[in-house]
């Protein structure tokens, strides 16, 4: 039996539910056999209403066809229901019988599970004897209105961190995560819990996923369930990329030029391809970001409403989710139709999140969107990428050390200062500094984060390059971070093969057309600046298009 246990397959976990709203007039018994053809590796009973009778006697069905399908059938709760039954086990809510007693009545070799939502409280359930741990809630669900925390992908992730480096019988717990997850989210999910970090280079990452309504409540529980399956054991559409460590990199004469001949072969493609993109915008700048995103070579739509992603993420082009104008709860939801839609069809989603520092409101929305998906680039000013940095739930980065020219205590001040508007401010960090930050947040999150500054910080948490190129212009116009958002997207879009020399190509596309067009006589100031800069990102695609070579001159 002990051997038995230690074999258990947890990667799909069916938790049922027998309630109106989630199995509807269905027959549980015939729910869970589809569940079990379609590929779930263990049930639990889960039933919150029936008399003990009834209990006893589903169970005993629900245990014979698992028990048919060779997979483990543990109870909710009720040890006296599991004893009845003889079956693999139970799971423990926080309110339940302990685990010490359980373990006592049931024997070694039964599986016993508890919930937990805490370090303390995984601390307590190892120590107790827990085989495993089902850690929520991840997402807020309708299945479950009263879970204790929603802790999100952070929480869970501190939790695993904990689990890892305690001890020996932390780091062998067997973990599952509950709450909210379905086939729109669970490639993330499992992509974002396994971030590598420098002192941890493999960490430990949860063994399986729990569901109730994604199955429960699916027109087709077997399909369904076979293609969550499918989902948990294969790498998610925008494709596995390294995991190795990052570190920070110093650029060589070998790379610069290498890097130079992908910009150009990239620039190449989006004036070949022309891909589209789909900019979910502020009123501010959705004239000026249609017209950069026209100049560069590709097609724009402004498209705010979140209903119309599902048919535009299946034109092969990327998404710009900026946070402009367009945090209120309204807004918020119209970008999470949006991402969900981008995601599951793995087209690139760049993420601009405009002031998200500057108030309260645009912190939640900042992480309610980190929450909800996967983007494929951040980009954003130091202030905005520390937002991002506090919402990826980054405390004090291990590069993150204090400037030697202010004092701890000044330093501490500014940094409490809130963000005014969205304008960038002065700078709190050294390039080194930033470096440390963007390449840790990006290893995190994984994902590519740019840090725009006068020097621009890039990385995939693998490579980090800065870049020095652009001019003062960009600075006194309204939208240039917001039209770099664009420029960016049709980057990614039509090279999706390696997106960090992507995101280089374009940003280097974007600063050197500024250079150009603020060195015409013509160009005055800012005003004049801005239609000569759309000439200039339009001469630039020309100039590339016609086999100009002339980056190696121009790029810093
Ligand atoms: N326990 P769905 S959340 C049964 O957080 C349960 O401990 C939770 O349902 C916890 O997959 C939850 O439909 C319900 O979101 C999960
Ligand atoms: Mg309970």
């Amino acid at each position: 039996m002990e051997n038995m246990k230690s074999k258990v397959d947890y990667s799909l976990y069916l938790v049922t539910d027998s309630t109106e709203a989630i199995l509807g007039s269905r027959d549980l018994l015939g729910v869970v056999e589809q569940a079990l053809l379609g590929g779930v590796t263990i049930v639990q009973y889960r039933d919150k209403t029936s008399d003990t009778g009834t209990l006893i006697s589903i169970a005993r069905f629900l245990h014979s066809i698992c028990k048919a399908h060779n997979i483990p059938f543990v109870i909710n709760d009720r040890v006296d229901v599991a004893l009845a039954v003889g079956c693999e086990g139970v799971h423990l809510g926080q309110d339940d019988m302990s685990i010490v007693d359980a373990r006592r009545i049931l024997g070694d070799g039964s599986i016993i599970g508890a919930t937990v939502s805490s370090i303390e409280e995984a601390r307590i359930a190892v120590e107790r004897g827990a085989d495993y741990l089902g850690i929520g809630t991840l997402y807020a669900t309708n299945t479950k209105k009263n879970t204790k925390d929603i802790i999100g992908i952070n929480g869970i992730r501190k939790i695993l961190h904990y689990l890892d480096t305690t001890s020996a019988a932390t780091k062998a717990v067997k973990t599952v995560c509950i709450g909210g997850i379905n086939a729109s989210n669970l490639q993330r999910i499992k992509y974002q819990l396994l971030a590598p970090t420098p002192s941890s280079p493999e960490p430990k990452t949860i063994d399986g996923v729990a569901v109730v309504s994604a199955i429960i409540g699916a027109p087709d529980p077997k399909t369904a369930t076979s293609h969550l399956t499918k989902l948990f054991t294969t790498p998610p559409p925008w494709k596995a990329r390294s995991t190795e460590p990052h570190f920070w990199f110093e650029k060589n004469e070998d790379e610069v030029a290498s890097l130079l001949r992908s910009a150009i072969s990239c620039t190449k493609k989006v004036r070949e391809t022309s891909p589209l993109s789909h900019n979910m915008t502020n009123l501010v700048v959705q004239n000026f970001a249609a017209n950069v995103a026209l100049g560069i070579g590709s097609s724009p739509i402004m498209a705010n409403a979140g209903a119309e992603a599902a048919d535009l993420s299946k034109l092969g082009g990327a998404l710009v989710v900026n946070m402009g104008s367009n945090v209120t709860p309204e807004g918020v939801e119209n970008f999470q139709v949006a991402i969900s839609a981008y995601n599951s069809v793995g087209g690139p989603i760049v993420l601009d999140p405009v002031g998200a520092g500057a108030t309260s409101m645009r912190r939640d929305a900042l992480a309610s969107l980190m929450r909800t998906g996967y983007f494929d680039l951040i980009k954003g000013n130091e202030r905005e990428i520390m937002a991002v940095a506090h919402a990826s739930g980054l405390s004090v980065p291990p590069s993150f050390t204090p400037l030697t020219s202010t004092s701890g205590q000044e330093q501490q001040q500014q940094q409490q200062q809130q963000q005014r508007g969205v304008d960038s401010g002065e700078s709190l960090l050294t390039l080194q500094q930033k470096a440390g930050l963007v390449s840790h947040l990006a290893a995190r999150e994984r994902t590519i984060i740019l840090m725009t500054a006068a020097t621009d910080v890039i990385s995939d948490g693998v490579r980090t390059y800065s870049i020095s190129n652009g001019h003062a212009f960009l600075g006194k116009i309204t939208g240039s971070g917001c039209t770099l958002g664009t420029t960016l997207s049709a980057y990614l879009a039509a090279n999706p093969a390696d997106k960090l020399h992507a995101a280089v190509a374009g940003l280097l596309h974007f600063e050197i057309a500024a250079e150009w067009a603020a060195k015409r006589t013509d160009v005055k100031g800012p005003g004049t600046f801005v239609p000569a800069f759309i000439d200039e990102l339009y001469n630039y695609s020309v100039a590339v298009g016609e086999g100009g070579d002339f980056l190696g001159g121009v790029a810093k």
